[in-house]
């Protein structure tokens, strides 16, 4: 950082920002870690950025593009502190009036998160205040840059009978400034007018106050930051959820065939482990849901609206099936999707002693943080193995993947179907509502289309001439998968080998032998469904309602 006065307003300004989004975290553990400045300003973000910027991220930064977000709104943070910094040297009321500003846009975007209240603005008023007490004593105290209005200017040669400070004055002035009327934008009054020109430099004392009193406080910004991040972790929900003791199925999921997972290094095992399993979602904080005080309203336009806590659903009969999850997103040849045993309820019966009326064609799955998606009542209806899952390959759902109750149905993609930390099912029509992704260019109708992927041989890996066992995936929930075929520089297409599935609501492995020449060589894989339909080779984007194309991998054979 450089040492120009210019720079070092700079320091303050950004200092005054790390004091503000660090003093906010310890607050946000009393009120939420959404109220947060940072990751409430993020989630508005999320919800307002255009949707090709979004997938732009998705594609850039993949898996961290919440990382990735949260980066950039800190970076951009520091970029305005520090013009603040700089601004506040010739008025230091535009530096206040920006920290304002800031607190105005903190405080907005807690308090439009869904389930917030009042409370949720004091993480960003405590943190912008003393902001501004830090801006303010910085540029007051140990720079001198500016002493209006707190200091009246004073020449330094009669600075002889002021007492030197004893202590940090940047830490002693930013606990005491509760007289001042913190982001107040008053213009300076008429007798002492604002300084212009250039700030003067600092002398070197000065500065080594100053520098001292950044690094206490950039310090004393980590700290309480990271230990109240810490602190809002283990306020977390993971005992409760390592307290749950799932019921035995009623109607217990089918075993994996042994021919169901084929012995092959790169290819996706049948089951996809929990630890590995795709994560999709807008929460740039894991919603904490406790169990204790989970409910679940089932209501709209339903005779029989019903409540549900998490004990009564864990009273009710629950079966235990494997459902392969698809994300819209999903490229073809991606890894947005996965497969697992999930445990729960069916929401067929919950729906039918609702008993919807008439026309509620659609039923609104909505979780405790807001988001929203839109199910065919009739397709919860049809008899399929649509769940409220409580349970993932035999344990409690993680919570990021929606403890603790969360929907799962099968040949439906996640974005109309797959509503996790959900706590609300209301029957209205799709021609009344419109889910999350509706309005942000998705389709509001997601059946998951046939697809098949190949896993080995990767595009980098060294193959040498011979025999080469080409696997992968192929999928079409609810109608099964009757034939893959692969083919080979686009010469005719050959039937691969099926292995076996445990329904038609999962991914299926296939595997073909290919007598690889040496050369480059273009792999392409397709899947027929069950009704005889094969996909197409037509390459469409994931949006509006999910990509279509053969999988292609290019391989080179020594
Ligand atoms: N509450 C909530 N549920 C959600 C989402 C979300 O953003 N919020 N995303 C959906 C999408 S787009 C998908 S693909 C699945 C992914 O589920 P998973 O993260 O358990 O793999 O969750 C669905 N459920
Ligand atoms: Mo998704």
């Amino acid at each position: 950082m450089s040492s120009t006065p210019r720079g070092l307003a700079a320091l303050a300004g950004i200092t005054a920002a790390a004091v503000a989004i660090g003093a906010a975290e310890p607050v946000a553990v009393l009120t939420g870690p959404r109220s947060a400045p940072l990751i409430a300003v993020g989630g508005l973000v999320v919800d307002l950025v255009p949707e090709p910027l979004k997938q732009f991220a998705i594609a850039v930064f993949g898996a961290y593009d919440k990382v990735a977000l949260l980066v950039g709104t800190a970076l951009l943070l520091a970029a305005f502190a520090a013009l603040l910094g700089v601004l506040a040297v010739r008025r230091l009321w535009i530096g206040l009036a920006g920290i304002a500003a800031f607190a105005a846009l903190g405080v907005a975007a807690a308090l439009t998160r869904a389930g917030a209240d009042v409370a949720d603005a004091l993480p960003s008023l405590v943190g912008a205040g003393l902001g501004a007490a830090v801006l303010r004593a910085f540029l007051a105290g140990p720079l001198q840059l500016d002493p209006w209005p707190w200091t009246p200017p004073t020449p330094p040669a009669t600075t002889v009978d002021t007492p030197p400070p004893t202590d940090p004055p940047a830490l002693a002035a930013a606990v005491a400034p509760v007289t001042q009327p913190v982001g107040a934008a008053a213009p300076p009054p008429e007798d002492q007018p604002a300084r212009g020109g250039e700030p003067t430099t600092p002398d070197p004392e000065s500065r080594r106050r100053f520098l001292r009193g950044v690094g206490a406080l950039a310090g004393a910004a980590a700290v309480a930051g990271l230990g109240g991040h810490w602190l809002a972790g283990r306020r977390g929900v993971s005992a409760a959820r390592q307290a749950v003791a799932l019921p035995t199925p009623s109607s217990v999921a089918p075993a994996v065939p042994a021919g169901a997972d084929l012995p092959l290094a790169q290819l996706a095992p049948y089951t996809t482990p929990t630890s590995g399993f795709y994560r999709i979602d807008t929460a740039l904080v894991v919603p904490q849901v406790d169990p204790e005080t989970w409910r679940l309203r089932i209501h709209g336009r339903v005779r029989n609206p019903i409540e549900l806590s998490f004990a009564d659903l864990l009273a009710r009969p629950m079966v235990e099936r494997y459902v392969t999850l698809a994300c819209v997103s999903n490229e073809v040849g991606g890894d947005l999707i996965g497969n697992a045993r999930w445990l729960g309820v069916p929401i067929k019966e919950l729906l039918d002693e609702a008993e919807p009326e008439e026309g509620a064609d659609q039923v609104v799955g909505r979780s405790v943080d807001g988001w929203t998606c839109g199910t065919p009542t009739a397709v919860l209806r049809d008899g399929r193995d649509a769940l409220l899952a409580v349970g993932m390959n035999g344990e409690p759902l993680p919570v990021e993947h929606g403890f603790p109750v969360r929907m799962v149905v099968p040949g439906l993609y996640g974005y109309v179907s797959a509503c996790k930390w959900v706590t609300e099912l209301e029957l209205t029509s799709f021609a009344d509502f419109d889910a999350y992704w509706v309005p942000r260019g998705w389709s509001a109708q997601g059946p998951i289309k046939t697809q098949s992927r190949i896993d080995t041989p990767r595009p980098r890996n060294r193959l040498t001439a011979g025999p080469i066992t080409v696997a992968g995936v192929a999928w079409a929930q609810q109608r099964g998968i009757r034939r893959v075929e692969v083919r080979v520089d686009e010469g005719p297409w050959r039937e691969a080998e099926l292995a076996s599935a445990v329904s038609v609501d999962t991914w299926v492995q296939w595997s073909w032998r290919w007598d690889a020449t040496p050369g480059e060589h273009t792999l392409q894989v397709r899947a027929t469904d069950a009704t005889g339909e094969t996909q197409t080779g037509r390459r469409s984007a994931v949006a509006p309602d999910g990509a279509t194309g053969w999988h292609t991998v290019t391989v080179t054979v020594r």
